[in-house]
């Protein structure tokens, strides 16, 4: 075995990312990483503390947060900011009532020291829904535009349908690890994450 292969192999054991699902309650952070998971994804109960789930995709371990978005749980998504890489901020695209108070919370986030650094996806989830703002729509009602301080991208999915979420988790990967690995993570190529048997939940 040659200096660079084991160079290269310590590296793979290092290939861990922290990523932050948050979003206002009900906009589907849960069912987004069930449905990921392969998980039946009826019958999802709001999430009153958070769950951990660990995904092995595309060589990089990724232990994802999914923290519960009511308003009085908010004031604790503090707590998980510490080495965070990327923040994936969901939002239902058919609670038109609330894309202010969303807008709002966005923004409030990207203010904060420990999250400088990160990802930001914006996942505009329920396009399956007649009536769903577009991604163009979510892009302008939360003033996304106006973003220099994060690198960021929107997508528009379903965790119904599976659309845009393999894809989301791509970009999330490859601009971590542009920035932590100085290298695309082009051609570590697996067809779809695989679910390492570790969930913690905290209610
Ligand atoms: P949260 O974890 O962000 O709080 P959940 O949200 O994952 O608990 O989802 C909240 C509700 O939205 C659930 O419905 C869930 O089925 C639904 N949902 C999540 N994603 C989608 C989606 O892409 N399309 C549609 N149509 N519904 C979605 P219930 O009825 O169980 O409250
Ligand atoms: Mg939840």
């Amino acid at each position: 075995m040659g200096l660079f292969t084991i160079i290269r192999k310590n590296r793979q054991k290092e290939k861990e990312m922290r990523i932050l699902f948050l979003g206002l309650d009900n906009a589907g952070k849960t069912t987004i990483l069930k449905k990921l998971n392969g998980e039946d994804i009826s019958g999802i109960s709001p999430t009153l503390g958070f769950n951990i789930k660990t995904f092995v995709h595309r060589n990089y371990t990724l232990n994802i947060w999914d923290v519960g978005g009511q308003r009085t749980l908010r004031p604790y998504w503090r707590n998980y900011f510490e080495q965070t890489d990327a923040l994936v901020w969901v939002v239902d695209s058919s609670d038109r009532m609330r894309m202010q108070d969303c807008r709002e919370e966005l923004h409030s986030l990207l203010l904060e020291d420990r999250l400088a650094g990160a990802s930001l996806l914006i996942f505009a989830n329920k396009q399956d829904l007649q009536g769903s703002l577009t991604s163009a729509e979510i892009r302008n009602a939360l003033g996304l535009l106006s973003i220099k301080s994060h690198h960021w991208k929107i997508l528009p999915c379903s965790a119904v349908t599976g659309e845009n979420l393999v894809e989301g988790l791509d970009w999330v990967v490859d601009d971590v690890a542009r920035r932590l690995y100085y290298s695309t993570a082009i051609g570590d190529t697996a067809p779809h994450p695989t679910f390492k048997p570790a969930t913690i939940s905290v209610s």
